[in-house]
């Protein structure tokens, strides 16, 4: 039998620090190196954008017009896409979160004549429903550009819950989880735990996120000074947004000592494996990206149980959850898990078993590629 033919991909993003990005990025590696073409459309190259062979960045260009009060992005972004779309005959868009991303494609697609048309697919992964989704001024323009995807994914099942109960979506929509594939550090663990001024008797927990609300950095601090007077610790933010809106409530708790914040950090890898335990208190999440970061280093996380973290880790197999808002609790992990290092251990290597199994480029990239292929095939 022969091999299919490598597809051609576009893949429209926000290239910001976010998961979304950083996903849809890793996604264009992973589908490169198995030989398919792949075309990056957005307004500045992604965080992580893959270098190599079968990578194209097209930039997308906004012109500022005094006439416009608010700039707009969607129709230089459709514009665009209808572009590279006709002049590399693509076979996919792919767009990650549906704002403006899967109205543009509808757009695109509407500029170009029907045997120029690609197929659409697109990733819902959080917000972009979960907020946006019940916004009476984007819900209805969501809506349609689903309706008119030719495929919808959602990044979890309770994403996929939320799709159908906030917007009504009655069409299939697939649930394909994130994977992360770490790339190997190129510093000695030992040497990045110098570097952020660890002791060698201090434990490192690591946040990772954009520090947007709801991420609730107030919780995070506030979990992190209960326990400051149980065990001997640094928390290491890699800050994805400023983190001087929160110095105040730092120095509030008396937690300057115990903080170290990174901003724009992008050889991540080599935090992950200098940590001991990830912590993070966010109110929602679809997925948390980072904490399955953690997990495919051996790393387990303390989280509060929302949204899809229970998909992702398993509470006391390979890592902690407790309800949400329970900072006492939270505390108490944390402390279990830093006074008993053969149990962090044992959560550590499930973890990423758990990774290796479920949320690897092994597991998830084949079923982007049959998603693909079933579209094309219609
Ligand atoms: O939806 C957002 O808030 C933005 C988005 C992003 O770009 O970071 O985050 C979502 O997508 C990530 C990748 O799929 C998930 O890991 C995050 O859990 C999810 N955030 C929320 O659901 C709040």
């Amino acid at each position: 039998m022969t091999a299919p033919r490598p597809l051609k991909i576009g893949i429209t993003c926000y290239p910001s620090v976010g998961g979304s990005g950083i996903l849809a990025s890793e996604l264009g590696e992973e589908l490169a190196q198995r030989g398919h073409e792949i075309h990056f459309i957005s307004y500045e190259q992604p965080f992580r954008l893959p270098t190599g062979p079968r990578v194209f960045f097209h930039p997308v260009v906004v012109n500022s017009y005094d006439l416009f009060k608010y700039p707009d992005y969607t129709l230089p972004l459709s514009v665009k896409m209808s572009e590279v779309s006709r002049d590399y005959a693509l076979d996919v868009l792919h767009v990650h979160y549906a704002v403006p991303h899967a109205t543009a494609a509808f757009l695109a697609c509407s500029m170009l004549p029907a045997n120029q048309r690609p197929k659409v697919i697109t990733t819902l992964h959080g917000t972009d429903t979960t907020l946006l989704g019940r916004d009476p001024g984007y819900g209805p323009a969501i809506r349609h550009a689903l309706e008119h995807s030719d495929g919808i994914t959602t990044v979890s099942e309770f994403m996929r819950q939320e799709t159908v109960r906030l917007l009504g979506i009655k069409r299939p929509i697939e649930v394909i989880h994130n994977f992360f594939e770490p790339h190997p550090a190129t510093r000695a663990r030992a040497e990045v735990r110098r570097e952020l001024g660890l002791a060698d008797d201090e434990a490192l927990l690591l946040h990772l996120s954009n520090l947007r609300a709801l991420k609730r950095i107030d919780l995070l601090l506030e979990t992190v000074s209960r326990l400051r007077d149980h065990a001997r610790f640094k928390l290491v933010v890699l800050a994805g947004d400023s983190f001087t809106p929160f110095v105040e409530k730092v120095q509030q708790l008396g937690l300057e000592n115990h903080l170290v914040v990174r901003e724009r950090v992008s050889d991540i890898e080599n935090y992950l494996q200098a940590a001991d335990v990830g912590l993070f208190t966010s109110e929602t999440e679809s997925f948390c990206l980072s904490i399955l970061e953690l997990m495919s280093v051996g790393c387990p996380s303390a989280a509060f149980a929302v949204g899809g973290i229970p998909e992702v880790t398993v509470t006391n197999e390979t890592g902690l959850l407790v309800p949400f808002g329970d900072t006492t609790a939270l505390a108490e992990s944390i402390r279990g898990l830093l006074n008993d290092p053969p149990r962090r251990a044992a959560l550590g290597t499930a973890a990423r078993q758990r990774a290796r199994d479920h949320f690897s480029a092994a597991a998830i990239i084949p079923r982007y590629e049959a998603l693909y292929r079933q579209v094309c095939g219609k």
